[in-house]
């Protein structure tokens, strides 16, 4: 049985990302109901918000689902009393280093899975408590790390003893095979999902991510020190600009101040934040989240199956499959 499965009660390895603005009960419930994990991101939004939220998903599906704390929240110690006080099954968190909240967590009998773009901080939560990691490269969505997924998993797999999921290029069969062989026991996936039919984002988000192509993304923001990848437009050219002439963080900031709102609900897709991985690319049409998560994990074993073969000879692992050359 794949660990992330047991440890999680799932039927299929997979984790939707938390993204903020954009992954609530609508979204979460749907993956959930598909077998995988569906997560509510309480990145920007109130207590009060949360706690609707969390009766919401448990009105519609029986199955295990996950909050996302963003660390940098100034509302984080209410946001973690409203996890704790509606005994959430899973919370993961981003965007920092959770050590401190993961013994409170653990003893209201939550499972505890970090989001961490480095080996350094992975090792400081799996010592802290942590349940399993998901390693998030910097191919992802929103805010990022400065490792790849290629780099950053098999670097988790070899300094940690708790499972790994991989977080960041991963939209289809192939990128989840790709994940396991570095040593992943899960993916984490969000561009993707901010496609499916259950989520609420504006139809001009869905269609610009559907419409973008590989290098249509760019992470703005490094000189804040918190780089954030957007699909490139005429915010993204400013922030940029800005960044460039050593402009004062504090005016970065406040040019970007509720920009993700405009995006999400507004349909904003020029002046508004359009956070997207490097995988919008690979994704092409709006579907139910179930859907995308057999497409998924039925490509994923016929992708194994038909595995070119790298040895001349035939080794007795890597046979040659029917597709192969
Ligand atoms: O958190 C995310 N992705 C996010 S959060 C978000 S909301 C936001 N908006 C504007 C600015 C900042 C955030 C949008 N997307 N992913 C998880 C993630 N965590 N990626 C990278 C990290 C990370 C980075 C550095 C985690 C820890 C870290 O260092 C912590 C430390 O203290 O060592």
């Amino acid at each position: 049985m794949n660990p992330i499965c047991e440890l999680l009660d799932l039927q299929y390895p997979i984790l939707q990302g938390a993204m903020a603005r954009i992954a609530d009960s609508r979204l979460a419930a749907a993956v959930s109901e598909g077998g995988g994990l569906g997560i509510i991101a309480s990145g920007g939004e109130s207590a009060q918000w949360l706690e609707e939220e969390i009766d919401k998903i448990r009105e519609v599906t029986k199955r295990p689902f996950g909050v996302n704390l963003m660390l940098l929240s100034p509302n984080l110690d209410e946001l973690v009393e409203t996890v704790c006080k509606k005994r959430v099954p899973v919370v993961t968190t981003g965007a920092g280093n959770p050590g401190k909240y993961i013994e409170k967590l653990k003893k209201n009998g939550i499972l505890v899975l970090p989001v961490v773009a480095s080996v350094a901080l992975a090792i400081r939560v799996q010592r802290a408590g942590a349940d399993a990691v998901i390693g998030e490269g910097m191919e992802a969505g929103g805010h990022i790390g400065e490792i790849t997924t290629m780099a950053l998993i098999p670097q988790l797999r070899d300094a940690l003893s708790i499972p790994v999921i991989a977080a960041g290029g991963i939209a289809d069969g192939r990128g989840v095979v790709a994940a396991f062989m570095l040593g992943a026991s899960g993916v984490q996936v969000g561009t993707r999902f901010v496609v499916a039919e259950e989520c609420t984002v504006s139809h001009a988000y869905k269609e610009a991510i559907i419409q973008a192509k590989d290098s249509d993304t760019v992470a703005t923001g490094r000189s804040t020190g918190h780089p954030v990848r957007v699909l490139k437009n005429k915010l993204s050219r400013q922030v940029l600009a800005l960044e460039k002439n050593m402009a004062d963080p504090e005016e970065i900031a406040r040019l970007c101040t509720g920009r993700l709102w405009d995006a999400v609900r507004n349909g904003d897709m020029e002046m508004g934040s359009v956070m997207s991985g490097q995988i919008a690319g690979l994704v092409q049409k709006i579907q139910p989240a179930k859907e995308i998560i057999q497409e998924m994990f039925e490509e994923a074993e016929e992708v194994y199956e038909n595995r070119t073969t790298f040895c001349r000879s035939g080794s007795t692992v890597f046979r040659n499959g029917s597709k192969s050359i």
